[in-house]
């Protein structure tokens, strides 16, 4: 069997790293290049930790503890400048092991631990990357229960079970699976509106640091910025673009602006949700057809901001898609967590269920569509048998 390795931590210089190695004839490899302390020589058992050296033609490339999970397996703890890590990664290389990713590697040793459970794996390379802690939830609860509990139901009953009823249910697994994707995944919000209306100063107060410029100049932000925030389950990456004016996008002016209106259409059309931040200070005369929602059918939120200013503009002069409309003084706080509940809402996130049962993965998408699609209880079971016991393309 071959053998394989990859750096386990993070990149960069650190106190300690580890790289795993892993295959059939892991145990012999070790005992090559690896000289434990003291006279008598390591046995190698599941559970033991080893201090000693990894040499190479009696010269030592570092002091390590070699950690023995399994003969197959093995966890070599380095110290953690990349240059050590590179060096003992090269020599694994020169004895004929494939370097790895993590989370190849990773991949490799639960495929080989848990054949038969591929939604189990691929749940927790998943979970590696979820964005939120809710995202990991969502995705523990599809192997024990979930998605693996139910497509076993589908499975154990096929010769029942009516393939519509089947088609039915899966539809309501792909809606609920897009929702769940925004809150495992991370999502984005564009901050888009006329100028001077308060869309930096809104950025800076929902991400709670001053990372965009705020000034009383129109058209102070040009290029896009963007900024990480946590609204309920969302990881949120928020996007503050150059204020819309419609005779800039009409294409009359200079180059900049025109890359610059450009650049925040696009950064509109990428969001899931765009805030559309008015100035309530000000008359109608601010929305034109340039505003997003007006023109696209995105899911939008209005914010009507500076409600701390006498009132000049209400919700019903809008247009009716921007009439649902949230309140707020950006500069002094003041409704901005009923705008981050109404984020929630119109995300679908306000009250979604992390027990729901959804898929997570394109592979997982791929087969429940091709399930939807199966035209016989035969072809329907072997789609099954394939989604819960697949292989993985690692
Ligand atoms: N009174 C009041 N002023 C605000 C509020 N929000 C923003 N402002 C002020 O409005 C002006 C413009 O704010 P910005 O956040 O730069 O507006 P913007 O929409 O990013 O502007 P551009 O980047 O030019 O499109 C600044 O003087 C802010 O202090 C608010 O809630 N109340
Ligand atoms: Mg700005």
């Amino acid at each position: 069997m071959s053998l394989f390795a990859a750096v386990m931590t993070g990149k960069g210089t650190a106190a300690i790293s580890t790289i795993q190695v892993f295959g059939g004839t892991a145990d012999a490899l070790i005992s090559k290049i690896f000289k434990a302390v003291g006279s008598e020589p390591v046995e190698f058992r599941p559970g033991t930790i080893s201090l000693g050296t990894i040499c190479e033609n009696n010269e030592t490339i570092d002091q390590v503890t070699i950690g023995c999970e399994d003969s197959d397996c093995f966890a070599i703890n380095c110290h953690g400048n990349p240059l050590i890590v590179s060096g003992i990664m090269q020599l694994l290389g020169r004895h004929g092991v494939t370097l790895l990713t993590a989370e190849q590697l990773l991949a490799k040793i639960l495929l080989s631990r848990e054949p038969n459970d591929t939604i189990a794996v691929e749940a927790k390379l998943a979970q590696l990357k979820a964005k939120t802690i809710q995202g990991t939830k969502i995705i523990a609860n599809q192997v024990k229960g979930g998605l693996s509990e139910r497509l076993k139901q589908w499975r154990d009953d096929i010769d029942t079970k009516s393939l519509e009823e089947i088609s039915g249910q899966i539809d309501k697994i792909l809606t609920d699976s897009l929702t769940a994707k925004l809150i495992i995944t991370g999502c984005s919000v564009a901050i888009a509106g006329p100028p001077n209306t308060g869309k930096s100063t809104l950025l800076n107060c929902l991400a709670g640091r001053q990372k965009a410029i705020v000034t009383d100049i129109r058209g102070t932000t040009r290029d896009w910025v963007s900024a990480q925030c946590q609204i309920g389950p969302l990881s949120a990456e928020l996007i503050d673009t150059a204020g819309l004016d419609e005779g800039l996008l009409a294409g009359t002016e200079h180059d900049i602006e025109k890359a610059t209106q450009q650049k925040t259409a696009e950064v509109m059309e990428r969001a899931n949700l765009i805030l559309v931040v008015l100035d309530s200070s000000q008359s109608a005369s601010q929305v034109d057809a340039a505003l997003p929602g007006t023109t696209t059918d995105k899911r939008v939120v209005t914010v009507l901001n500076k409600s701390d200013l006498p009132t000049v503009l209400n919700a019903n002069q809008l247009p009716r898609a921007l009439q649902d409309a949230v309140r707020i003084s950006a500069k002094f706080g003041t409704g901005v967590e009923e705008l981050r509940g109404k984020v929630q809402q119109v995300l679908g996130v306000a009250d979604f269920d992390l027990q729901s049962t959804v898929c997570f993965t394109e592979r997982q998408e791929d087969l429940l569509r091709e399930l939807r699609r199966a035209k016989s209880r035969q072809q329907a079971a072997s789609t099954l048998t394939e989604l819960l016991n697949g292989k993985l393309a690692v």
